[in-house]
């Protein structure tokens, strides 16, 4: 970004869009609402230390015998041999407290792990909008929304998510330049936001995730502020800031 300029707030809809955006002097913002990213900001917020996220069910399972927690999800689920899956209340447990973490999920680890060319790579949900936007609005500096939809689809609650966020921008933020993406998520974001849960109930991961009866973890999702940190990337690893 040309440091006399103002910054400007980009939305990619799926990491499979992700190699068209220049990132390497932005802020990204990673985003998987349900759940991954929801789920990190509440083991941030319980106390973790530090949390890795990984591509690989081999991959976490190798950090047991380094003293980690290790959690995995696959098709919404747990999986066996790991101490968590991809809850939100699963990382309010009172092991995480000064624990390092290992994760994999199908898409939010994923996303987190492609975006590590960025400046600096931060983790949002709406658990953490408040204070996510006050920081970003501290740094003056460019900001890519990437959504870590589904196996590289668009979802709509990542895409709410990152309208949110520009909304939330748009007061405070002194942008010269919303891209078009980010002006169709804020619309959508103006549509839904009344009534988020609602707004879902067709959206394909609600309904991929009724077989698990985990209604309980969408609407805690959908909360504001209920986990405020903001987990920052730094190497591999993420930490509060
Ligand atoms: O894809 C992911 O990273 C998960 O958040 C998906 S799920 O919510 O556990 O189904």
């Amino acid at each position: 970004m040309n440091r006399s300029s103002k910054p400007l707030i980009d939305v990619c809809i799926s990491p499979a869009l992700y190699p068209q955006f220049s990132p390497q002097d932005s802020i990204v913002v990673v985003i998987d609402i349900l759940r991954a990213t929801s789920s990190i900001c509440v083991a941030f917020a319980n106390g973790a230390s530090s949390l890795v996220p990984v591509a690989t069910i081999e991959d976490s399972m190798a950090y047991k015998t380094k003293g980690f927690l290790i959690g995995a999800e696959r098709q919404g689920a747990m999986l066996d041999g790991f101490d968590f899956g991809n809850s939100p209340f699963s990382y309010m447990d009172a092991r995480i407290k000064n624990s390092n973490i290992a994760l994999t999920t199908t898409n939010g680890t994923k996303a987190l792990n492609i975006a590590k060319n960025a400046h600096t790579v931060v983790v949002g949900s709406f658990l953490n909008i408040d204070v996510l936007s006050q920081w970003l609005v501290k740094q003056n500096r460019n900001v890519i929304c990437l959504c870590a939809g589904w196996k590289n689809s668009m979802n709509l609650e990542d895409t709410l998510f990152a309208g949110a966020l520009v909304d939330a921008l748009q007061n405070d933020f002194d942008f010269s330049d919303f891209r078009d993406s980010a002006i169709a998520a804020q619309q959508l974001y103006s549509l839904a936001k009344n009534d988020l849960y609602g707004y879902l109930d067709n959206s394909s991961h609600r309904k991929r995730l009724e077989r698990l009866h985990i209604e309980d973890d969408i609407h805690y999702c959908l909360q504001l502020n209920k986990a405020p940190v903001v987990p920052v990337l730094r190497g591999h690893t993420l930490y509060a800031l």
